[in-house]
């Protein structure tokens, strides 16, 4: 089935210098990247992607994670994979969600550590359909992805303000 998830490097993953390591790992997959971006969530990113969690006790130092607060690098990497069975063949590289847990070969086991009441267990990785596109949705807009994943409307805003080249 082909199918597309959300993959985020985590800041833990970024700090470390893990990035290389990670997308190497990734491409034993042979899925494509079909969107990728540097971005710097914003506080209501990370509480609607981490949504499903909000009633956990470690539910804000989550949110501080994904935001970089806790490793004082406010960045993560995010793309968009695609192919066969992509949401199943990522998670089963990234590893369990607990890295201490997680196989030693996997993406979390390799790199990932318990710290403070947080797993920074270094990429985030869809867990099905549903939250793939969901989740895809809340990172990228249709046009900074190669293919047409979606449905779509044309919006013309005469009114909207953006930065261009000076
Ligand atoms: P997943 O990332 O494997 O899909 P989720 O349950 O969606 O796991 O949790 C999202 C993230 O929240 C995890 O990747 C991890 O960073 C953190 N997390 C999940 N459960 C725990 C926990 O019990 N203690 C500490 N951190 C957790
Ligand atoms: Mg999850």
């Amino acid at each position: 089935m082909l199918q597309q998830t959300l993959v985020v490097v985590k800041p833990d993953g970024l700090v470390r210098s893990l990035t290389g390591n990670i997308l190497t790992r990734l491409s034993e997959t042979k899925l494509e990247i079909i969107a990728a971006k540097m971005a710097r969530p914003s506080r209501a990113l990370a509480v609607k992607h981490y949504q499903h969690l909000k009633e956990k006790p470690f539910f804000e130092e989550l949110i501080q994670y994904l935001m970089g607060e806790l490793h004082d690098r406010r960045k993560v990497m995010a793309m968009v994979y695609w192919g066969e069975d992509a949401i199943a063949r990522v998670r089963q590289l990234a590893g369990a969600t607990n890295p201490e847990q997680a196989e030693p070969t996997s993406i979390r086991g390799s790199y990932g550590r318990v710290r403070g009441g947080i797993f920074e267990n270094v990429i985030h990785a869809s867990e099905s359909e549903p939250e793939a596109e969901r989740e895809i949705k809340l990172w990228f807009q249709p046009d900074e992805i190669i293919m047409d994943l979606y449905p779509t409307t044309a919006v013309t805003r005469a009114s909207v303000t953006q930065r261009v080249w000076a």
